[in-house]
């Protein structure tokens, strides 16, 4: 049976980043993709031209159609640019037969426009990522999650931690593992990513693929994750394979 995996996310024309990058990386990995439109982004390689919300209830009439009568086994959230959409899913995703929630905390693009407008930062951080099985910020996200400048392989593991503590806190009975995984994509040399599952630390380097930069590897990473969770694999092989398939999109883009 073909597993269905719901991507919650910005929709770019390009293909490049986006629910279209979500969508094309859940086919690569064997899943079926639904989707759900959270702004209406013109963007391409050069930049990003506009950017135009989804009104809270449009997206929950959005999620509604797109799962109802589907089993859902995983869900991948990336860009959510509002604070209505925030709550539009939060209230999906305290679903009760919701599992293997893959957050991606997308704040800005690659060229520094917001994704998530500022007035939802608190809202987003203490009553959505909470819902996450698994959350995969970046270096400059993990800094804003954490609080704290983070820039190297110690500061990732402490952010690492730091994040997954404040976010057990606020769970507020929501059971089953949490994990964090902070992106060393953006550090020179290897690109390492440390995950903290509350009890371990596991680092997984990946020597860099020089040549290529292609947008949209945050997305694709998270939703190759939700894929694979989708598909019954534990985090940590969730996470090792959604590198491996990266490796594999990130040299067929170009890189050597
Ligand atoms: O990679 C973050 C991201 C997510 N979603 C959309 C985006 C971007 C980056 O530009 O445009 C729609």
């Amino acid at each position: 049976m073909t597993r269905i995996v719901l991507a919650i996310g910005g929709s770019d024309p390009s293909g490049g980043a986006g629910v279209q990058a979500d969508l094309e990386t859940l086919s690569d990995l064997g899943v079926r993709g639904i989707s759900a439109i959270t702004a209406i982004t013109s963007q391409d390689e050069e930049s990003l031209l506009s950017i135009h919300p989804t009104p809270g209830d449009v997206l929950t009439q959005q999620i509604s159609t797109a799962c109802k009568g589907e089993e859902i086994a995983a869900v991948k959230v990336g860009m959510v640019a509002t604070k209505a959409n925030a709550r539009a899913i939060q209230w999906f995703l305290k679903r009760p037969e919701v599992r293997n929630v893959v957050i991606d905390p997308v704040l800005h693009s690659s060229s520094g426009t917001p994704l998530l407008e500022p007035g939802a930062f608190n809202f987003y951080r203490q009553q959505l990522l909470p819902l996450a099985t698994v959350v995969t910020p970046n270096l400059a996200e993990a800094s804003a999650l954490a609080g704290m400048q983070v820039a190297g392989l110690d500061t990732m593991s402490t952010a690492a931690e730091a994040i997954h503590k404040e976010l057990s806190r606020l769970r507020d009975g929501i059971g089953g593992p949490m994990a964090v995984i902070v992106k060393g994509g953006h550090l020179e040399g290897d690109a390492v990513d440390v995950l903290f599952d509350g009890e371990k630390f596991h680092s997984f380097p990946a020597p860099r693929i020089e040549g290529a930069h292609p947008r949209g590897t945050g997305c694709r990473f998270a939703s190759a994750i939700a894929a694979n969770l989708a598909k019954g694999e534990g985090v940590v092989t969730a996470v090792s394979r959604a590198k491996d398939y990266l490796a594999w999109y990130i040299a067929k883009a170009g890189g050597k």
